[in-house]
């Protein structure tokens, strides 16, 4: 069983084998966690990212997929970068949020990570509403078939950090 932990913070201070990135299909940097994760972990992370996308991802990394750089400064051993849905602009976002924490949790499992942490995918710039979508992301942990022993979601503020302790006592 993978235990859940919820920490109210900035998730580049966590020490865990694995950060989720919420980043967006160029892989190549943005604002909110992505730029904070870019902006500590430094160059190497930036620099993976531009081999992914010349020889693995061309076209981009799609929504609800998910993989792995190095870390490179952070406290960590690798970034796992997913993209979320954009709220507004998909039909079934869930399905599409449920998929991103699945993808990293293989990811980690390919990996060998035992402790992951999340930050709340979707619900800054792309708009998702934090209490949906933290149902869907407590969900969609607790039902997956992994090895990872802890999943951490470190959430950015009060707002987030209640509506994740809410969907966790309710789910
Ligand atoms: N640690 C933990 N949580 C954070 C941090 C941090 N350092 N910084 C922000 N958050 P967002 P998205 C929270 O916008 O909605 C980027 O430009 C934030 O308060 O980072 O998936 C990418 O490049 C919010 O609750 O990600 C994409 O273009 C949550 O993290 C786009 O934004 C997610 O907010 C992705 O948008």
């Amino acid at each position: 069983m993978t235990r859940i932990e919820l920490v109210e913070g900035d998730i580049t201070h966590e020490h865990v084998d694995a950060i989720v990135n919420a980043a967006n299909a160029t892989l190549l940097g943005g604002g909110g966690v992505d730029g904070a994760i870019h902006r500590r972990g430094g160059e190497t992370i930036l620099d993976a990212c531009r081999d992914l996308r010349r020889e693995r991802y061309p076209e981009g990394l799609p929504v609800g997929e998910a993989v792995a750089t190095t870390a490179g400064d952070l406290p960590a051993r690798w970034v796992i970068h997913t993209v979320g849905p954009v709220y507004r602009r998909e039909r079934d976002p869930a399905s599409l949020l449920a998929r991103c924490h699945l993808a990293c949790l293989r990811v980690a499992d390919e990996l060998g990570a035992a402790t992951v942490a999340f930050p709340a995918i979707s619900t800054g710039a792309y708009g998702y509403p934090v209490r949906e979508a933290a149902a869907v992301a407590i969900d969609a942990v607790q039902d997956a078939e992994t090895k990872v022993d802890e999943v951490r979601f470190v959430l950015f503020g009060r707002e987030a950090y209640r509506a994740f302790d809410e969907a966790l006592e309710t789910g």
